[in-house]
């Protein structure tokens, strides 16, 4: 059976994270997440998340260490967050509805008011603490 891996980028600068606003399935638009996407045949996951990461932000990224928690939601889905740098480029919204840079406190608010995608709030923690030490 094929199964679908998707990496998504915690994208910090300055103490903050650079979270993104999902514009479709309709289950999921007005939803924050991380972005990225599906893992390509031949790719490596930093292959894909700097693929990723220039089509949906038009920014070049270094990536970093994948965060500990690796999400499957269901049989044949797992998802893989790496943290990454921006390089250059300052980041626009080219698939996604907007884009925020969150602190600790955003995070968590955001994330008590149902407005995080499902599957990323596995995450959370993990980022709460990056982001207190950032
Ligand atoms: N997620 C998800 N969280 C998250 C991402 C980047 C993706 O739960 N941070 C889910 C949403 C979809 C699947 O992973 O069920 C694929 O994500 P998507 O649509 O962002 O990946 P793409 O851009 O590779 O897929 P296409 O829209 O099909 O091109």
């Amino acid at each position: 059976m094929s199964s679908v891996l998707v990496v998504a980028g915690a994208v910090f600068a300055n103490g903050k994270l650079l979270i993104a606003q999902r514009a479709y399935p309709p289950e999921l638009a007005g939803l924050w997440e991380l972005p990225g996407g599906k893992v390509e045949s031949g790719e490596t996951h930093s292959d894909a998340l700097v693929r990723e990461l220039c089509e949906e932000l038009n920014v070049d990224v270094s990536v970093g260490e994948p965060l500990s928690e690796v999400v499957r939601p269901r049989e044949g889905l797992e998802l893989v967050a790496i943290r990454a740098r921006i390089v250059s480029g300052e980041p626009r919204p080219v698939e996604h509805r907007a884009l925020r840079w969150v602190d600790a406190d955003d995070l968590i608010a955001l994330d008590d008011a149902g407005s995080v995608v499902p599957n990323d709030r596995a995450w959370i923690p993990e980022l709460v603490a990056d982001l207190r030490v950032e």
